[in-house]
C-alpha cells in the first residue's frame, strides 16, 4: 500500500461528494498512486461514509466478470464492491435518473446467502436462492473513464440494484439466455456464460477476493454475480427488464 490514511479518507470524501452532488470528478485514485489494496481501502472508507449516514450493508457485487471487460481493462481478476439497503429498488419500482450522474443498467444474476459464508463453503451450502437482477451502475468519474484502482475505489460503480423473484438454485446456471429489454424491445442479449463462464464461479471469486480484505458474505445478504451483457444508458421514462430464461425477470422504470 502506498497511500497514507489521510489520503485514503480524502479520496473517499471526494468520491462521496461526487455521488451526492451528482457531479463527476477526474480519476483520482490511480493518479494518487493507489494500488489495488489502497483502492479497496478507499472503497471501504467511501461506503463507511454511507453507513455513518444510517445505511446498512446488504451484500456484495462482482464487476468486470466478462472476459471482454477484463481484457478491455487489462486485468485478469474480477473486482468486487459493496451494496447497501439504500441502493435497493423493489422489483418493478422506480429510479430517479436525476439522482445519478450517467446511469447505465445491466442484466445480472443474484444469489441469496443461506448463512454466514466461510472460505471453502460450497455454492450448494452457501446459496439459498437465485434470482434475475438488474444493476444500475454510475461511475463517479467524468465520461465513465477510469483505471482499475479508480473503479475499485469508486465501489465498482455500484449505484442501485433490483432483484426479481427468488427461487431455489436450479441444476444448471452456466448457459441461460439473457435479454435486457427497454420499453419491450431487446436492446442487448447474451448468456449467463458471460459471467465467468458460469455465475457460480462469481460466488467462489467473491468469497476468495473479499476475504483478502477481511470481508465475508453474511446470512441474508445478496451477491450480484456480474453482468451478462454490456450495460446501456438509462434514460428517463425507460421501462427496463432483465430476462433470464428459466429464472424469470427483474424490472424497474426510470423517472
Ligand atoms: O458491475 C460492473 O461490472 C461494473 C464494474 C465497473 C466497471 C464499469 O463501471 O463498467
Ligand atoms: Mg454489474
Amino acid at each position: 500500500m502506498t497511500l497514507h490514511p489521510e489520503q485514503t479518507a480524502e479520496l473517499a470524501a471526494r468520491l462521496d461528494e461526487a455521488a451526492t452532488a451528482r457531479t463527476p470528478i477526474p480519476q483520482v485514485a490511480a493518479a494518487a498512486g493507489a494500488d489495488t489494496d489502497d483502492a479497496y481501502a478507499v472503497q471501504e472508507a467511501l461506503v463507511g461514509l454511507r453507513l455513518a449516514r444510517g445505511e446498512r450493508p446488504v451484500g456484495l457485487k462482482m464487476g468486470l466478470t466478462s472476459h471482454a471487460k477484463m481484457a478491455q481493462m487489462g486485468v485478469s481478476e474480477v473486482i468486487w464492491g459493496r451494496l447497501t439497503d439504500a441502493m435497493e429498488v423493489p422489483d418493478g419500482g422506480a429510479v430517479d435518473t436525476a439522482a445519478y450522474i450517467h446511469p447505465r443498467v445491466e442484466p445480472e444474476v443474484a444469489f441469496l446467502m443461506a448463512r454466514d459464508v466461510e472460505p471453502g463453503d460450497s455454492f450448494e451450502e452457501a446459496v439459498a436462492a437465485v434470482a434475475p437482477a438488474l444493476e444500475l451502475i454510475d461511475s463517479r468519474y467524468a465520461d465513465f473513464r477510469f483505471a482499475l484502482a479508480d473503479v475499485i475505489a469508486d465501489n465498482t460503480s455500484a449505484a442501485a440494484f433490483t432483484v426479481g423473484a427468488w427461487q431455489p438454485p436450479p441444476a444448471g446456471l452456466a448457459d441461460l439466455p439473457v435479454r435486457l429489454e427497454i420499453d419491450g424491445e431487446a436492446v442487448e442479449s447474451g448468456s449467463t456464460a458471460a459471467i465467468l463462464g458460469d455465475p457460480r464461479r462469481a460466488f467462489e471469486e467473491a468469497v476468495r477476493l473479499a476475504d483478502r480484505h477481511g470481508v465475508r458474505l453474511r446470512k441474508g445478504w445478496v451477491l450480484l454475480a456480474g453482468a451478462a451483457t454490456a450495460a446501456v444508458p438509462l434514460r428517463p421514462g425507460a421501462q427496463v427488464r432483465a430476462v433470464v430464461e428459466g429464472l424469470g425477470a427483474a424490472a424497474l422504470h426510470a423517472l
